[in-house]
């Protein structure tokens, strides 16, 4: 075999069939497809690869460069902490600037009572922490059968074990003999695949939060430990839930004592036109699990808000907690997520996505799309949104042999330049937060050209 000459497209796609497992990849079916895109560099929301095309990153890497590519700031903090202080752990007494800065940044900008933060690397860590955190607080106020989580159809919550038990996805459920004993799921509020005809989206949302009212009665709530839902389930499919939702599962939360975990880890950091999803959707949680836009994804870094309740009764009653990972405040990362917290607050980003670019972006893909014989619904908050992809009469939503019309989208969208998911056939949305109106400009015609390019191909035949 020849070997493809070094520092070339050929020789790093070689490597990486070779010698690398790549996440949620089916690798076969990759390798046959031509491989992996190698992607060299990046500037604002512009991919570069390594053939020199440039691509429109319309989800700010996998929803987390809020501040988009090539911020030298970011880059300077982290150079100066490494040489001043690269690594140094926050177990056994000892803590470090970075840590305690950006704890007291997080208490601030967090909704009310969330003043307390244990870190990790990864959003499937902080959820972790999260599970084993619920645990102990039931666990030493000597409700020990309070024992269950409840997660959602559709959720998405991370990859390890615990994590993949919470989110509601049965494919990879599946794969690892999931979920763990004590996780069960609810129904997602997704109108569009579960809304009945004629029901009114205000109907339809206390129709869904009932699934937990009554999953909470059929277990009884003495053995019900917390829901953890996102504000807008992401990964999912975008999925904005009707106004009515989220204040009946907080009611139906506080009735049965159950402790509520909003999911910030894509909808946190401005993506939703404020600070936290929460704060659009008008949730208190208990907990809140947070990763991605924390630092634009320019370090690993999660965070998992611990609220006054829990917290007081940790510190106060709980005694050692025996849990941590070795980065747990990686000083690095916390002086780059500070930097980060800051830019956004610089640069308005929050404000923007909220007031401006976020309703431009709706208004142009209605603009655009509206009528069009491939496209349902069009739906947005901030900016994360999704187009529902019409498939052909008869065929079920989300079905088996669905996400081939999602797929063609695309990877026409990709020829065109530009980079959306498909969630099975629901394009979704989500790019850096420094997106200007030339620029969304363009990722709608380029989405426009994809979805005409797939209807002439005759796809719905
Ligand atoms: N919670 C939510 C809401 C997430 O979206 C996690 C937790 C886990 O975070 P980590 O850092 O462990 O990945 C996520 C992650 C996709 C996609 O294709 C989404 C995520 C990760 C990878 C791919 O939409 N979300």
């Amino acid at each position: 075999m020849n070997t493809p000459v070094r520092n070339t497209t050929a020789h790093w796609k070689a490597l990486e069939r070779q010698h690398h497992l790549a996440p949620f990849t089916d690798y076969k079916a990759l390798a046959g497809e031509g491989d992996a895109r190698i992607i060299t560099k990046a500037e604002g929301v512009w991919l570069t690869d390594s053939e020199g095309k440039t691509l429109l990153d319309g989800m700010a890497g996998l929803w987390c460069v809020n501040v988009g590519y090539g911020h030298k700031r970011l880059a300077d903090v982290a150079w100066r902490q490494m040489q001043e202080l690269p690594y140094y752990n926050t177990f056994f007494k000892t803590a470090h600037p970075p840590v305690a800065e950006l704890s007291q940044k997080l208490a601030q900008i967090t909704p009310k009572g969330l003043n307390h933060a244990f870190y990790g690397t990864s959003g499937s860590e902080a959820n972790d922490t999260m599970v084993r955190l619920v645990k102990r607080y039931w666990n030493i106020l000597g409700k020990v059968e309070k024992k269950i989580i409840i997660g959602r159809q559709y959720g998405y919550h991370g990859s390890t074990m615990a994590a993949t038990s919470l989110g509601g996805f049965l494919g990879m459920h599946k794969m690892s003999d999931l979920p763990l004993p004590g996780f069960l799921h609810v129904d997602a509020p997704y109108q569009w695949q579960f809304g009945r005809p004629g029901e009114t989206p205000e109907a339809f949302g206390l129709r869904a939060a009932k699934s937990l009212e009554d999953k909470i009665l059929e277990l009884g709530p003495e053995r019900v430990a917390a829901f953890i839902g996102e504000p807008i389930q992401g990964a999912g499919g975008v999925i904005i839930p009707p106004s009515t939702y989220w204040p009946e599962i907080q009611r139906i939360c506080r009735k049965y004592d159950v402790l509520l975990v909003a999911d910030e880890v894509i909808c946190g950091f401005g993506r939703t036109g404020n600070w936290f999803g929460s704060d659009t959707l008008g949730i208190e949680p208990d907990l809140m699990p947070m990763a991605k836009g924390l630092t634009s994804g320019y370090l690993p870094l999660s965070a998992l808000m611990v609220g006054d309740r829990v917290a007081n009764v940790m510190i106060e009653q709980g005694g050692e907690f025996f849990h941590g990972y070795t980065y747990d405040g990686h000083p690095v990362s916390c002086a780059v997520a500070l930097a980060n917290i800051q830019l956004i607050e610089e640069l308005g980003l929050v404000e923007q996505a909220g007031k401006d670019t976020g309703p431009y972006l709706q208004q142009c893909l209605h603009q655009a799309l509206d009528g069009h014989p491939l496209v349902g619904e069009i739906r947005g908050v901030g900016l994360i949104g999704a187009v529902e992809l019409n498939l052909p009469k008869g065929v079920e939503k989300r079905g088996e042999g669905t996400g081939k019309l999602g797929g063609a989208v695309r990877n026409a969208i990709m020829e065109q330049g530009a980079i959306m998911r498909a969630c099975w056939d629901t394009m979704v949305f989500s790019p850096p937060l420094i997106i200007t109106r030339a620029e969304i400009d363009v990722l709608v015609a380029r989405l426009k050209a994809a979805v005409d390019q797939v209807q002439k191909q005759g796809f719905m035949n």
